[in-house]
């Protein structure tokens, strides 16, 4: 999609640097996070948002960072990172180890940083959408004017689960924006085979929530689009359903080396024009706002700083093993009435 008239660029030259630096830092966490997979370096399951960066980071431009809510499924590397978690304890969790937000307990599809807002990263398809709903209901209640974002992916708006979330957000008017990230994939079954109307922001339709479908590609396009819903659902505290379309570039998860078996190189290949850094890039050199050079040098420079999160990441001690139940059960006190 160009960038005509009718989304005016209200950027900075240091706001749009802002986006291509972090864009950047987030493909170079998460080839690295691969990388240390494929090591045996990090364990359990692991799956990175290479090719939707733009979508993480528009979004999360659009509100108010550490105030609004934050939450979403197993693909969650990119969220924290945008909103400044500690990228050395992001990693040391995708490790296993000590230093790790959860001292290496939760690995990457349960990252956490509430101090940001950030609830997570979840493993249940679908499962945590009812949380989102939740988290809107809780501020709507204390009479605060946050807004929740919940993103799901395309396989997860078919889950039972999805739907009752919808109905109760629709029936208590919650702030909450559901985010369903469309890459076309769900595991290794694209979208039609798994979903009866592929038109998934329609999800919404039953319930009476507005509902449209967007671009996740384009960084301008997500943040312009993004900061309209948000504000609507600010203002009139209601939900939202937004079918955001995007392409998984790379496996499912890190263990995903058959993807062959699903698509075909020249599918792939022609999505790859589609990529969200390339369009920024083009966007920024047209528009004379960053020339080759300074892109490659932040390139580099996130090359090097990636490099050093997992150096210092691996740095962190394995957790001690007489620690395997401690802070599995919380003993604290829940206060009466609330
Ligand atoms: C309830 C449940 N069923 C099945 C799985 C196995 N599973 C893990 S990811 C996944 C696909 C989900 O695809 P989608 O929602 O499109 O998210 P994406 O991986 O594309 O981000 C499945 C079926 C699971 N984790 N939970
Ligand atoms: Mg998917």
């Amino acid at each position: 999609m160009a960038h005509t008239a009718t989304q005016p660029i209200q950027e900075s030259p240091a706001q749009l640097e802002l986006y291509f630096r972090q864009m950047t830092q987030i493909r170079a966490f998460e080839t690295r996070c691969n990388q240390a997979y494929r090591k045996g370096l990090a364990g359990g399951y692991l799956h990175v948002y290479i090719g939707m960066e733009a979508t993480a980071v528009g979004w999360l431009h659009a509100i108010r960072q550490t105030y609004d809510y934050i939450i979403t499924a197993y693909r969650d590397h990119a969220q924290p990172l945008i909103l400044g978690s500690d990228p050395v304890a992001l990693m040391a969790e995708i490790m296993g180890r000590s230093g790790g937000f959860s001292k290496g307990k939760g690995g990457s599809m349960h990252l956490y940083d509430i101090e940001k807002g950030f609830f997570g990263g979840w493993g249940i398809v679908g499962g945590h959408t009812p949380l989102g709903a939740g988290l809107a209901f809780g501020s709507k209640y204390k009479g605060e004017d946050r807004v929740t974002l919940c993103f799901l992916g395309d396989g997860a708006s078919n889950a039972g689960v999805f739907f009752e979330s919808l109905n109760m957000a629709a029936l208590w008017d919650l702030p909450c924006i559901f985010i369903i990230e469309n890459n076309e994939f769900a595991m290794g079954t694209r979208l039609e085979y798994h979903a009866a109307d592929t038109e998934l922001h329609k999800r919404g339709f039953p319930f009476g929530i507005k509902h449209e479908r967007v671009d996740g590609m384009d960084v301008l396009q997500v943040l312009s689009d993004a900061r309209r819903i948000v504000d609507y659902v600010r203002t009139e505290q209601k939900p939202y359903v937004v079918e955001i379309m995007n392409y998984r570039f790379a496996g499912h998860g890190a263990a995903d080396n058959n993807r062959d078996l699903y698509r075909t190189k020249e599918e792939e290949d022609a999505n790859a024009l589609r990529d969200p850094l390339l369009r920024l890039k083009t966007y920024l050199k047209e528009h004379n706002i960053m020339n080759e050079e300074k892109m490659e040098a932040i390139e580099e420079e996130m090359e090097d700083w990636a490099d050093g999160v997992m150096e210092a990441a691996e740095a962190s001690p394995f957790p001690n093993p007489e620690e395997v139940y401690s802070d599995v059960y919380t003993d604290m006190e829940v206060e009466k009435g609330h």
